[in-house]
């Protein structure tokens, strides 16, 4: 997978050499390519921000440098032979990003982020590149960050997780909170050793062996821990997805 991001901040994505991803990268699973807007401005200052029509407060960010910037990236991945590209725009107004976006990011060849500062960029430059390419305006949730940037590393670290061959385990997604084999919800608690840490044990059932109480064990802690913290995870479940015994709990 192809990765562009194009940012006033290219060392806020330093992260992206750390880690699951940098290991990606090194491995040549990734192919990253971070770009900083500034190289396509042409006045002393570099500027890439106006102010907004209209009036109000802030400033936006400005058309022409993020037009050239798209078009010199979008050149150099269909040169390189990269297939179609989707574009991702961070921003608080976006939809919900989810693990099942993630998911269907993690199947595609080539991503673009194009991180905004300030208020955000004109309205006109994913207009124009929506006639192009898929778009998906993206938030990591109800909070309102400086920029995109972060949303950029987030959305790259769930998406990396999921290539083939990226986590040592493919089985490891399974089980994830969100994932379909545990119906949307929340994974529970986990143990390892010792037995005994500062006079608490561990749940019995984990040191029983029979699998069957194990996985009604967890299955139990699933639906308490999500109708705990995250009721809603329930309400949007198919009526299906619950046997007699998660009805009894
Ligand atoms: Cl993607 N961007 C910004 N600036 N703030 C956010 C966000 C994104 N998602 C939640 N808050």
């Amino acid at each position: 997978m192809r990765l562009d991001v194009v940012t006033i901040f290219p060392e806020y994505l330093e992260p992206l050499n750390v880690s699951l991803v940098g290991k990606a990268r090194a491995r040549g699973q990734l192919d990253v390519h971070v770009h900083d807007l500034r190289t396509w401005t042409h006045d002393r200052h570099h500027t890439v921000d106006d102010t907004p029509y209209g009036g109000g407060p802030g400033m936006v960010m400005k058309t022409e440098p993020w037009g050239e910037a798209l078009d010199t990236v979008l050149a150099d991945g269909y040169e390189a032979g990269h297939g179609r590209p989707a574009l991702i725009v961070p921003t608080p107004s976006g939809r919900p990003f989810t693990q099942d976006l993630a998911v269907r990011l993690s199947e595609q060849p080539w991503l673009i982020f194009t991180p905004a500062r300030y208020e955000g960029i004109d309205r006109r430059v994913v207009d124009e590149y929506a006639t192009r390419m898929p778009v998906h305006e993206v938030s990591i949730g109800d909070y309102v960050l400086a920029g995109g940037e972060a949303a950029v590393l987030v959305v790259t670290e769930a998406v990396a997780r999921l290539l083939p061959g990226v986590l040592g385990n493919a089985e490891s997604h399974r089980d994830d909170s969100f994932a379909p084999a545990m119906a949307g919800l929340l994974e529970g608690p986990v143990y390892t050793k010792p037995p005994l840490w500062r006079g608490r044990d561990i749940p019995d059932v984990l040191l029983s062996g029979h699998h069957g109480k194990i996985a009604r064990w967890r299955r139990d802690e699933t639906l308490r821990r999500t109708t705990a913290h995250r009721p809603d995870l329930i309400e949007r479940c198919a009526p299906d997805a619950f046997d007699k015994k998660d009805r009894e709990m």
